[in-house]
């Protein structure tokens, strides 16, 4: 049977079809030069070090849309298929955006703590919240799951904007300039990819054009928004919220970021439900089985689409 190196961790159902067409090995032992396969995920990715050793690899399946932490480009030049889970997230993300976007307008984990606290009794009633309804929602990056985003908030009334490298045959305004697009936002919503190219693109300028009554909230990578200048903007009031599931170096999490009441933050499960991560896991299964098969793969990441 051949190799499979597995980084990070996998479900049951995932090792029970990989168990059968593949010897799986773990990253304490193995020989890299044996390696046929890589079983990884978005976080962990493979180190470009380890991705050097693996001479003989053909494919890495990615569990998870985000391939920022596999160098594709350098994969592609060596001939080996880099391929992740698009698509089958999208819902999902989506529902965790909407989520964290209700959560700061609606101060829900302010009125649950007041609940809980006794406070209701003893004060009366809570403080007013703003309402969700009619805002203008800026969305960075307006691909698969940005759309899936558009359309789950329909319900909300939004006027949406976004900012891409491109605009699209979309209904709603392109803004060629993300701090622009800040400014003229009650919310800004972030799903691009991570990596170089959006490496804390959500600076202290976009920050302060999202404005004190602004909302921000990052579902991508956060590596995208510069922490630093997040905190520092949440703590003076130059920004309003903060609908966080994302990160510079998770698990680590600032304690500014949890001490400020202005937040709602979550452990990076933007896909983590059962039905979703199932989807995602036998779609990573499928496109290793479906090269083992044929020498194809179902979802190639678009960098080793031509491979
Ligand atoms: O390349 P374009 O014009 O289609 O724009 C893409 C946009 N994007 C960027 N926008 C501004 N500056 C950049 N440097 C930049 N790089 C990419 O992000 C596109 O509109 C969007 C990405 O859409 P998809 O490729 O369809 O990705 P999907 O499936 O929506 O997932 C987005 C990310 C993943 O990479 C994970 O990191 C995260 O969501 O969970």
């Amino acid at each position: 049977m051949p190799d499979l190196l597995q980084i990070g961790g996998i479900t049951d159902a995932m090792r029970a079809r990989l168990e059968a067409a593949f010897t799986i090995h773990q990253l304490e032992d193995f020989d890299p030069a044996t390696i046929d396969y890589v079983i990884t995920n978005g976080h962990d990715g493979v180190r470009p070090d380890l991705l050097a050793s693996l001479t003989n690899v053909k494919v890495i399946s990615g569990y998870g849309v985000g391939y920022d932490a596999i160098d594709a480009n350098e994969a592609a030049r060596r001939g080996i298929i880099v391929t992740h889970t698009p698509n089958v997230l999208n819902q999902e993300v989506a529902t965790t955006a909407v989520l964290l976007m209700l959560a700061c307008y609606r101060a829900l984990l302010r009125d649950d703590a007041y609940v809980r606290s006794g406070d209701w009794a003893q004060k009366g009633n809570a403080p007013l919240t703003r309402s969700a309804d009619n805002q203008t929602v800026g969305i960075l990056g307006l691909g698969r799951i940005g759309q899936a985003i558009a359309d789950k908030l329909a319900p909300w009334n939004p006027t949406i904007l976004y900012h891409s490298r491109s605009s699209k045959d979309v209904p709603y305004t392109y803004c060629d300039s993300l701090v622009d697009m800040a400014r003229q936002s009650d919310v800004l919503i972030c799903i691009t990819p991570g990596g170089p190219s959006t490496h804390q693109i959500v600076n202290a300028e976009v920050l302060e054009a999202l404005g004190p009554q602004g909302t921000l909230i990052n579902v991508s990578r956060g590596s995208v928004v510069d922490e630093a200048a997040l905190i520092e903007a949440l703590q003076s009031g130059k920004l309003g919220w903060a609908g966080l599931d994302v990160f510079e170096a998770e698990p680590k999490v600032p304690q500014a970021l949890r001490d400020l009441p202005n937040t709602v933050l979550l452990p990076h499960v933007g896909s983590a439900t059962v039905e979703t991560r199932a989807a995602m896991g036998a779609l990573t299964v499928d496109n290793l089985l479906q090269h083992l098969k044929d020498g194809t793969v179902i979802s190639a990441v678009p960098e080793c689409a031509h491979l």
